[in-house]
């Protein structure tokens, strides 16, 4: 991860209430597996003294590779949450031109936004009430948005959340990798599953109809809660929000959150009473606009985005470790690993999982 502090000609380019006298203070944040986040002490908040003011990030143009856009989408949808729940997700800071981002003298687009004060995250569900909590809260994120039309119609990241261009990729790695010894076992398991699993999911989840607005990375840790864990007061890391299915969202949340040890364990540990907590949470907060057929998809969507996001580490892994941030060379496939046993364990309290959210 680079690690040089950000240039601070980039925070003065935005637009603070920070006086030019004071200097700030840069704090690398050590999550997230795709752009750089720094948290900024500039002392504007005399009430938390001893917590940030800003969170600044550079966003990752291999990734998303229309940084700009990425940060006009976030403006256009805070702005609007802002209207309608004060509060619900970070303050956008636009740069003094008046645009939403700032480009450094090599070309990277930075953008920002205000911290979120008094708030508890969590990288692991303990318990049932923060689970309906945290799923009450993207439920809302959806539901609050319901109306909304984007400001940029394109996916964040090309065919983000459709199997196909990761089929595509996971077929021509397994043949020419030179990594594809070392993860034969997995290669062979999500070659079964394509031939044996897939055809039951049905095409509507795989390319999606794209009419709601979604978050697009329903990992537990990006709501902030309240510090009892009981209450979801806020919805960070809008840099994936596009148009998609509501069951992508959910089946995200399951797959991060209905995972006791984690995504960064060496196993996984699927929890069936957390998962009835966040099934019943999401769907109580959108019971007004999930449609029959929705509802009727969030059990597979579970195993689309696990069995997704475990090709993706796979992929990845074959190929270099040129998308997600790594720690090691075995990072990606150990963390493939992890949700091609989080799926298989989701496959095994299938009828459960049906039985549960008919009954919502
Ligand atoms: C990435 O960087 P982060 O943690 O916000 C990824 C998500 C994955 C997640 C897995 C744009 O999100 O899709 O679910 O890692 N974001 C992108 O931890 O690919
Ligand atoms: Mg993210």
């Amino acid at each position: 991860m680079q690690k040089d502090k950000p240039p601070i000609q980039v925070f003065k380019a935005f637009d603070t209430r920070c006086s030019s006298k004071s200097t700030p203070h840069f704090t690398l944040l050590e999550t997230g597996n795709i752009n750089i986040t720094w948290l900024v002490f500039c002392g504007i908040d005399g009430l938390h003294p001893d917590e940030p003011d800003f969170v600044l990030q550079k966003i990752n143009s291999h990734v998303f590779v229309e940084p700009k856009n990425i940060a006009e989408q976030i403006h256009g949808v805070s702005s609007f949450l802002e209207s309608k729940s004060p509060g619900f997700v970070p303050k956008a800071v636009a740069g003094v031109t008046g645009l939403p981002w700032v480009v450094d003298d090599a070309g990277g687009v930075w953008k920002m936004a205000r911290f979120v004060h008094n708030t508890l995250v969590l990288n692991k569900i303990r318990s049932a009430h923060q689970a309906s909590a945290i799923a009450e809260g993207y439920g809302r994120f959806q539901y609050l948005l319901r109306d909304f039309e984007l400001p940029i119609a394109d996916s964040p990241v090309k065919g983000f959340h459709e199997l196909a261009l990761q089929l595509e990729a996971f077929h021509y790695l397994a043949l020419s990798s030179g990594r594809a010894l070392e993860a034969e076992q997995l290669i062979r398991q999500a070659s079964r599953l394509v031939q044996d699993w897939l055809p039951s999911i049905g095409v509507d989840l795989m390319q999606g109809e794209k009419k709601a607005v979604i978050h697009g990375d329903c990992k537990v840790s990006n709501i902030l809660l309240s510090p009892d864990g009981g209450r979801a007061c806020a919805v960070v890391d809008l840099d994936t929000v596009m148009y998609g299915e509501r069951g992508w969202d959910f089946g995200d949340l399951v797959r991060s959150g209905a995972n006791a040890l984690g995504e960064e364990d060496d196993t996984a540990g699927y929890s069936h009473d957390i998962f009835k907590a966040l099934a019943s949470g999401f769907v109580r907060a959108l019971q007004d606009v999930l449609q029959v057929h929705e509802k009727e998809q969030l059990v597979a969507s579970c195993q689309y985005m696990t069995f997704m996001i475990a090709l993706r580490f796979l992929v990845d892994y074959l190929n270099g470790d040129e998308y997600f941030r790594v720690n090691d060379s075995e990072h990606n496939l150990r963390r493939a690993r992890v949700q091609f046993a989080l799926f298989e364990q989701m496959r095994s309290f299938e009828a459960d999982m049906l039985r549960h959210v008919r009954s919502i």
